[in-house]
């Protein structure tokens, strides 16, 4: 594999509708759109998931930016890559920044992929054709919550995510249990509550969630394993694991009965396989999580998600859940609550190229 350029484009879209945790509102999203151009001139694509503000993860899409130019890129320059893992180890010597290094190193996975005229799903394990879709609902209310479930339900999504906040929870839930008893949902707190909540995370055993995402502090993990030993709903681990190791003692200790894999929280493709392999022989079960992206990182999120140990729907949803018009072509759809995984090369869509070019707002080119 040769690497003869790499553009790097800082794009922006709004939200159809706002996206509301506890942790403030989300009505604009920026991302880093990685593409990767080999000397045959193919090009991989990947995508930079940080945030504007660092209300997720420490980074942002200007720290993102600044480690892919200033720090990877250049170490992409110096060092042959035969293979995406040798990008993985390679970002290895870095510290953290894993969206940024997921960024690139997933582009580069899109080209290899591509150059092996093999979809990427394949290129990585994956087994399956098509894989179940989830939803998150992000309301500031309950009769919007209420709004957004009908409609999703309508659209056929096979999972429902509700997001919970100390106040925002059991009459939340309760309410939705009323109207749907049977609908497979669950919560995502992203680390509202402290161990002091013990008692009112154990009244939520009431609704038979799947499970409740990250309850506590973003980045705990014996809390959790107190926690889990006190309530039934199972926990699932979000912003927790950054990495393979996480995982390993975050299972170890008991802290959660399930992950949720986001390869851009941990670095890339390479990691979050090995945090699946893992699972999978552990016999924890996985899924993956959503970011607000936009259709590339969309494309291998599908991809990942078609490895045999992502047993639950995970937060993929269709482009126009979050888009008017999202950046690829053809968009993300959903039909009869699944998605279908491309079997064409790499990540298996096109560019939008008109969408990508009327919301870029940097370009940044490097050459080898
Ligand atoms: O906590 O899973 C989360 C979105 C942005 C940042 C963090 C999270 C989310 C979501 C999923 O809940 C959104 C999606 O479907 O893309
Ligand atoms: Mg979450």
């Amino acid at each position: 594999m040769r690497i003869a350029q790499i553009k790097l484009r800082v794009i922006s879209m709004p939200l159809k509708s706002p996206f509301h945790t506890h942790l403030g509102t989300v009505t604009e999203r920026e991302g880093i759109i990685v593409e990767v151009i080999d000397s045959n001139g193919i090009s991989g694509y990947g995508e930079g998931v940080a945030f504007t503000t660092p209300w997720y993860t420490e980074e942002t899409v200007r720290t993102s930016l600044h480690i892919m130019s200033d720090v990877l890129i250049p170490l992409l320059q110096k060092n042959l890559i035969k293979h995406p893992e040798d990008a993985a180890i390679l970002f290895q010597s870095i510290r953290r920044n894993h969206m940024a290094k997921a960024g690139l190193e997933m582009a580069i996975w899109d080209l290899y992929a591509k150059a092996s005229l093999t979809s990427l799903s394949k290129v990585i394990g994956g087994t399956r054709s098509e894989i179940a879709s989830g939803v998150v609902i992000a309301a500031d209310s309950l009769p919007s919550a209420l709004n957004q479930i009908e409609k999703y339900v309508e659209e056929g999504y096979q999972r429902y995510k509700i997001k919970i906040h100390p106040g925002q929870d059991y009459t939340v839930l309760e309410k939705i249990r009323r109207y749907y008893p049977e609908l497979p949902i669950m919560a995502d707190a992203n680390s509202a509550y402290t161990l002091n909540d013990m008692d009112r995370l154990k009244a939520l055993d009431d609704f038979n969630l799947l499970m409740i995402e990250q309850p506590l502090a973003s980045d705990d993990i014996i809390e959790h394993s107190l926690l889990q030993k006190g309530i039934n709903t199972p926990i699932c681990l979000d912003e927790s694991i950054v990495s393979f190791h996480d995982a390993k003692n975050a299972i170890e200790l008991g802290s959660c009965k399930i992950i949720n894999i986001k390869a851009g929280r941990v670095g890339g493709l390479y990691e979050a396989k090995r945090i699946h392999d893992y699972c999978l022989k552990r016999g924890i079960d996985v899924w993956c999580g959503g970011m607000i992206e936009f259709g590339i990182s969309r494309a291998h999120n599908i991809a990942l998600a078609s490895l045999p140990g992502f047993t639950i729907p995970g937060d993929i949803s269709a482009s126009n859940r979050f888009w008017e018009e999202d950046i690829i072509a053809p968009e993300v759809s959903v039909k009869n609550g699944f998605v279908s995984v491309p079997d064409t090369p790499g990540i298996g869509f096109g560019i939008n190229e008109k969408r990508l070019k009327e919301t870029t707002r940097i370009e940044k080119v490097f050459k080898f």
